[in-house]
């Protein structure tokens, strides 16, 4: 087949497929376009990421104190000017988990000989923009408040959706989030950005019927994180430990408290 070379569109190819062309055309030629540099930095990660041995690790979270609580705390933040979504507090309880099991924030050499255990918290966050997937990154989580996660988040979405993402954003990631529940999806299998060697997948929060402590029906908050790790540094029983962590951390919010700076 002959493949029509179209260049490249000016604001770049998003994931939606092309209108499909009339049949008659369909069958004598079909539009290409080159791949455009985000394609080839994702095609070249993603390759690079087949390397890795995945372990997967899902749990259910009760969300319902922490949609009370930024129910609570939006306006507050809307007086600072910041947007405050869930991801800060999922940012930020990530931060907590990382400085108790610190090989989740490292990195192993390609020879398989060191593990270079990172300081800073550098979490990257998958970003559906202009571009399409980027994973800017929040900059040394583990010295910032949750507002301050927040407006980072706020300054990386707006970047985002201009298409203005620079390097100085775009690196340095030393453990990825990626909440795909914004747009839908209760699971998800989460592919490990390297050198990193964890990311969460985070579903879309759903009410549905849960026992309180006294076996009543109760509306719940739930929602499903999806966790990768690298076996070759991280066993399922880390994971575990550190998903059980921060899955705490968000049921009981007020918990988070005792450990911030
Ligand atoms: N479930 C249900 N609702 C959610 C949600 C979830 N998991 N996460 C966010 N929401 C809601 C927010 O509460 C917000 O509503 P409010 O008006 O009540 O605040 C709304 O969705 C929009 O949130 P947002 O997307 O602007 O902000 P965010 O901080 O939650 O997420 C970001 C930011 C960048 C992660 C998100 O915009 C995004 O791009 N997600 C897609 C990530 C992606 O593509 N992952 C796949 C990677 S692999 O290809």
């Amino acid at each position: 087949q002959t493949g029509a070379i179209l260049p490249p569109s000016p604001f770049q190819e998003r994931q939606t497929p092309p209108p499909d062309p009339p049949l008659a055309a369909a069958a004598e030629s079909v539009p290409r376009r080159p791949a455009v540099s985000f394609h080839k930095a994702m095609a070249k990660s993603m390759t690079a990421a087949l390397a890795i041995p995945h372990l997967g690790l899902c749990d259910q979270v009760d969300l319902s104190r922490l949609v009370a609580l930024r129910a609570e705390l939006k306006a507050d933040a809307r007086g600072h000017g910041v947007n405050l979504s869930y991801m800060p507090f999922f940012i930020k309880a990530a931060s907590l988990c990382l400085a108790r099991f610190p090989i989740l924030n490292a990195s192993l050499d390609q020879s398989c000989q060191n593990i270079t255990y990172k300081v800073s918290h550098n979490i990257g966050v998958a970003m559906d923009t202009a571009l399409g997937l980027l994973v800017p990154t929040v900059k040394n989580v583990q010295l910032l408040s949750i507002l301050e996660v927040a407006r980072e988040l706020n300054r990386l979405q707006e970047l985002g959706a201009a298409g203005q993402l620079g390097t100085a954003d775009l690196s340095g990631g030393t453990f990825s989030l990626s909440n795909i529940g914004s747009i839908g999806g209760t699971y998800a299998k989460p592919v490990i950005l390297p050198p990193e060697v964890a990311i969460g997948a985070l579903g879309k929060i759903q009410v549905l019927p849960r026992f309180d402590a006294s076996g009543h029906v109760i509306r719940a908050h739930v929602m499903n994180v999806s966790w990768s790790a690298d076996h070759r540094v991280i066993d399922g029983a880390t994971m575990c430990r550190f998903s059980n962590m921060w899955r705490d951390f968000l049921q009981n919010p007020s918990g988070m408290l005792l450990h911030l700076k």
